[in-house]
């Protein structure tokens, strides 16, 4: 099974472990080990293993971790903070939340060795209220790591000191974005803040602070433990390393596939047994509903940041959503661009406003209401909306109508030259 050598379980590799979440198998598995490493190491060698690993932010922008982590200065006398961004809430990106709840340990272990990098001795991990299973798993796995010594006061007798805080958000997407996040963490609404200042220099409590995603801090213990040479073996030249990529919508095994960055869709799919039986792929999103749709004709695309940006999307948080020809890609974007209207946060004019002319002209559009000038119409508003709003949510919404009516236009005519969807929405399994 030659498919099968392509993948790396790092991440996801204790995930069929018995009690995997538990201490006791994550110790068993090695687990902990990387923390004595780095505890014998100065902070700024493990800033720079990172470094050199080439690992890129896992949550969407893929900005180079060890790069963001020397941002911080250590002359500056304010505390200096970690925050893990646990918010995962990108419509198709479930990558977090599995690894939280199979390998919380893992996540834990992460967050010693990064906030010990960067001198921190504060540690929050800011996690989707909604999924209170999960935060219950990674508070439990606080717990026990505090009870083994893995926490609080002189780690491994180190003498390194670090409390860590499981804070739960409110379930609004925007906290997702990072300056919000902090906005909630320290107690007011989530609306993003102006950069700069970046939070490396004023973040939580206008104190130089790291924010990294869940997976890019599960990714440490590995970096360290066993090298930032073997890491940046896997994956590309500038796209190092391995990552889970989600396989949602029309395949035949949905689920969680780990692979170096640089695999293909067309291998992806074969991992998951293809596309469901007697259908073909018609388009996808390489990372969720923010980056823009591709089409068949990417299946060979390497799932890389530049690989992806050459084919004119974006890597983003690798949830691949596939659907085959019995989808409307009307009511897909529609059903998209609803989300972002309700979760747009209000602050400024461009993204408040636009999203909501945006769904009222494709709501017409795809009930068949329309007229074709409504298609430039839609273009228009995007085109006030990308790179006039404040934050990446107003960039993002415009993603999927832009790229919809670049690969399927006529689609969009279809509508209204039958009087709403020509499609059987019996035939869809998905947005029906
Ligand atoms: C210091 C500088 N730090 C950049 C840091 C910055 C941040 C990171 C990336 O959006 C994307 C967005 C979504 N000094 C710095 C600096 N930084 N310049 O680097 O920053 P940026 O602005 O490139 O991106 P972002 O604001 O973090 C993230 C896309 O991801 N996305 C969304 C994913 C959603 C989730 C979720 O559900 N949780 O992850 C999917 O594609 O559209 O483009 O830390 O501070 N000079
Ligand atoms: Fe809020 Fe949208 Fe403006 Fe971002 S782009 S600040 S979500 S209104």
């Amino acid at each position: 099974m030659s498919q099968i050598s392509t993948l790396t379980p790092v991440l996801t590799d204790d995930w069929d472990a018995e009690r995997s979440w538990t201490l006791e198998t994550y110790e068993s598995r090695g687990g902990y080990r990387a923390l004595d490493v780095a505890l014998g190491m100065e902070p700024s060698a493990v800033v720079e293993a990172v470094k050199t690993s080439g690992l890129r932010g896992r949550g969407g922008a893929g900005f180079p971790t060890g790069m963001k982590w020397s941002f911080i200065p250590q002359d500056n006398p304010k505390p200096k903070y970690l925050v893990v961004n646990a918010d995962e809430s990108e419509p198709g990106t479930c990558k977090d939340t599995p690894l939280m709840m199979a390998s919380p340990h893992l996540l834990v272990e992460g967050v010693i060795i990064s906030s010990y990098a960067i001198r921190a001795h504060h540690a929050f991990i800011y996690i989707r209220g909604e999924i209170l299973h999960v935060v219950r798993r990674v508070q439990k796995a606080v717990q026990e790591a505090y009870l083994a010594g893995h926490l609080g006061k002189n780690i491994h007798g180190s003498g390194y000191d670090l409390d860590v805080v499981v804070h739960t958000g409110a379930g609004a997407y925007i906290c997702g974005e990072e300056t919000a996040l902090l906005e909630g963490l320290e107690g007011r609404r989530g609306q993003p803040r102006l950069r700069p200042p970046f939070p490396a220099v004023a973040g939580l409590y206008a104190s130089p602070t790291v924010i990294n995603n869940v997976e890019s801090i599960a990714s440490v213990p590995s970096i360290v433990g066993r090298g930032a040479d073997w890491f940046a073996s896997m994956g590309t030249e500038k796209s190092q390393g391995f990552g889970i990529f989600s396989l949602s919508g029309h395949v035949r095994r949905p689920g969680q596939y780990e692979a170096p960055l640089g695999i293909t869709l067309r291998q992806l799919i074969d991992l998951a047994g293809g596309i469901r039986e007697g259908h073909e792929l018609k388009f996808w999103t390489p990372g969720g509903s923010s980056t823009p749709i591709l089409t068949a004709e990417h299946l060979d695309v390497p799932l890389d940041f530049e690989g992806v940006a050459g084919a004119g999307s974006m890597l983003g948080t690798r949830a691949l959503q596939i659907f085959d020809e019995t989808t409307c890609v009307v009511r897909a974007v529609l059903r998209w661009t609803e989300f972002y209207k309700h979760e747009s946060c209000g602050k400024c004019t461009p993204c408040r406003e636009g999203t909501w002319w945006l769904v009222q002209t494709l709501a017409r559009l795809e009930a068949g209401q329309g007229s074709p000038e409504d298609l430039d119409l839609l273009l228009d508003q995007c085109d006030n909306i990308l790179g006039r709003s404040f934050c990446a949510l107003g960039d993002g919404a415009t993603s999927p109508i832009s790229s919809s009516i670049q690969h399927f236009r006529d689609e969009y005519l279809a509508h209204l030259e039958h009087g709403g969807c020509p499609f059987d929405p019996a035939a869809s399994t998905l947005f029906a």
